[in-house]
């Protein structure tokens, strides 16, 4: 029996030694890799934080000690460890285990997570809350350097410092965020690491530590490394010390002898801590490490020649009809600029990064600046199309209403993965996006049926006639219409398609998930040899009343279909429209119901959720015999 086969739970890892230890981190990574390899994940951030997981459930009481993983992606060996070995085979499946931390699985998930920067908010609740009730518990959170760029991930700072609340933050600085980390704050970051003054002085701390020094003896040696630090002009430990956190670190954050020692020294001292700890993303895996990105989320390999297996497609993502038209609108528009919040890859802005670096801004993971930032640059006279996943898009809504609509400031908002994304599950689908922004004065928004209509939109949107804009398109890939090799078409704002001609019952999609309804439709008529009017509809936001108007008096049964939230969206609008009018057609609404969906294919989500061609076919069905 190897050693992780023996850890049904943290308590066995408290008797192994430092040599067993080890033995138990190369045990992780096989395990990791042999699973993501067949069953993708994000292997890459989980690789590196071995070590942290394992020290982690070394040192401290978990689940009474809390852990709380800032976004929750690097989190596997942690879930591995905690009863949750075998399940990890099912990471991120339908029915299978959650590819984040989720409260509702384990007790050893502390804090559910997914989006980035939250970690150090969450931890400092938890920890005032055992405060307040008297307890003992250490909190502990573990934030990448990516994440620490988040504006969330300070004001959980600002406030922890001033608390004095005893939480220990993590900062695991592998100098990566998906894409390259980038920003002041990973210059100031790769200065304490890098500086070599600071070094010297650092290696002569962890020499004499390693003898045995007590917990004084790190105060005193970090007391007089300030000093000296001070000395010789190297600013390395004020940034943290100056929000209220006793800085530590940096340390190799892959070596658990380093990682365990620190820890049980730190368990000590009260007060909020920082251990900034220096990993590399992919450790111990040839290929993720040489090219980080890819393997953020490599998708299926090999896991001998590391060759990744995943099938390719002759049809183009949507994204990469985002990232080519972007390019080409900016090459025949000298006011437009790209901003991502470190999305550049993942969004296909990488495109036209490489011909105009200076024209795109990676803002770090800072949703909220992007679209304010976006703002500003539209009020100096820029053309910005700012793209962000349309769940993280939600921690911007105030700044697209304050910012944006208020304004009436053209920022072309392009939300990638709308809907539901599949194996990242309910904190990753994006679901609120259509309902959310269709209540916001002066915004267009649409949705795409198709590639060909995506580049339309970016295009028109740029056009007069057009004010601060919303575009939505799901993850993954197009229908394979033709979009490269054609002009631009301009999309007059609030106008439908007519998609099939018929009567007695209507059809009423928006955005991509229209295929499927397109499919629904011509099985009935196949079939029944019954036609169904169906419009694309294209724009939530201004709605085509007329489109509406015709549904309402050509059919006495209105069915709407849309990849997001009923409540409030396409759902929502026809419902509205229908009451002002007095009409008197039946209306259902296919979409998601009031009810956050796990993870799964978006073939299985969709299905569950009673949109898929089949669910449209059945509920056409329904309403003709
Ligand atoms: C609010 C939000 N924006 C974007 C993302 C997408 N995302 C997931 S992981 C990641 C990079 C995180 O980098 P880091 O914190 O350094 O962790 P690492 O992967 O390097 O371990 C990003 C941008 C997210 N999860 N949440």
């Amino acid at each position: 029996m190897s050693l992780l086969e023996s850890i049904d739970d943290p308590s066995r890892i408290k008797e192994l030694d430092n040599a067993q230890l080890e033995e138990l981190c190369a045990e992780l990574r096989e395990y990791i890799i042999t699973c993501c390899a067949e069953n993708p994940g994000h292997i890459g951030a989980s690789l590196g934080a071995v070590e942290i997981a394992v020290a982690i459930h070394k040192v401290f009481d978990t689940p009474n000690d809390k852990v709380v993983w800032d976004v929750g992606h690097q989190a596997y060996a942690h879930k591995i460890l905690t009863g949750r070995r075998e399940a990890f085979r099912q990471n991120r499946k339908y029915h299978g285990i959650s590819g984040f931390p989720r409260r509702a699985e384990s007790p050893y998930d502390a804090f559910g997570t997914g989006h980035s920067s939250t970690s150090i908010s969450a931890a400092l609740g938890l920890a005032v809350a055992a405060q307040l009730e008297g307890k003992h518990e250490h909190v502990i959170a573990v934030i990448g350097d990516g994440a620490m760029t988040g504006g969330l991930a300070f004001e959980g700072l600002n406030n922890a410092g001033s608390l004095n609340a005893d939480i220990l933050v993590i900062l695991n600085d592998n100098q990566i965020s998906i894409d390259k980390n980038i920003g002041a704050l990973h210059n100031y970051l790769l200065k304490v690491v890098t500086d070599r003054r600071y070094n010297k002085l650092k290696k002569s701390i962890w020499d004499r530590l390693g003898a045995g020094r007590l917990r004084s003896w790190i105060q005193k040696m970090v007391k007089n490394t300030k000093r000296s630090l001070n000395r010789t002009g190297v600013e390395t430990l004020s940034l943290f010390d100056s929000l209220g956190f006793r800085y530590f670190g940096p340390v190799d954050g892959n070596d658990i002898g380093t990682m365990t020692y620190m820890l049980e020294r730190l368990k000590g001292i009260p007060g909020p801590k920082l251990l900034h700890v220096v990993t590399t993303k992919g450790k111990g895996y040839a290929p993720a490490e040489e090219d980080q990105t890819v393997w953020h989320a490599p998708g299926t390999f090999d896991v001998e020649t590391g060759k990744r297996t995943g099938k390719k497609s002759e049809v183009a993502k949507f994204q990469e009809v985002f990232g080519t038209t972007l390019l080409d609108l900016a090459r025949q528009d000298g006011r437009i600029v790209g901003i991502t919040p470190a999305m550049a890859t993942g969004c296909s802005m990488d495109i036209l990064q490489k011909e105009m670096p200076g024209r795109v801004f990676d803002v770090g993971i800072a949703e909220q600046h992007a679209v304010t930032f976006s703002a500003g640059l539209a009020a100096g006279g820029m053309l910005p199309f700012c793209n962000i996943y349309s769940s993280f898009a939600q921690r911007a809504f105030d700044n697209v209403i304050h910012d944006v609509a208020l304004q009436n400031l053209k920022v072309i908002l392009c939300l990638d993965r709308g809907g539901l994304v599949g194996e990242d599950g309910a904190t990753h689908h994006g679901l609120f996006d259509m309902a959310a922004f269709r209540t916001v004065p002066n915004l267009t928004v649409c949705a795409p049926l198709d590639e060909a209509q995506l580049r339309d939109m970016m295009y028109s949107a740029t056009q007069p006639g057009y004010g601060p804009t919303v575009i939505r398109y799901p993850r993954g890939y197009g229908n394979g219409v033709e979009w490269r090799n054609r002009p631009f078409g301009f999309i007059k704002p609030g106008t439908a398609v007519k998609l099939h001609e018929g009567k007695g019952v209507a059809l009423l999609s928006i955005g991509a998930i229209g295929a499927e309804g397109t499919k629904a439709v011509r099985r009935i008529e196949e079939e029944k040899g019954v036609s169904v009017l169906h419009f694309d509809m294209r724009f939530l936001k201004p709605v085509d009343e007329a489109a509406l108007a015709e549904a309402c008096s050509r059919a006495s049964h209105i069915i709407t279909l849309e990849d997001g939230v009923k409540a409030g969206g396409l759902y929502g609008t026809v419902a509205e429209f229908i009451a002002s009018r007095g009409a008197s057609c039946k209306l259902t609404g296919l979409g998601v119901p009031d009810r956050f969906v796990e993870q799964g294919t978006p073939a299985e989500l969709r299905a569950e959720c009673g949109y898929d061609a089949e669910s449209v076919y059945r509920e056409l069905l329904k309403e003709i015999f």
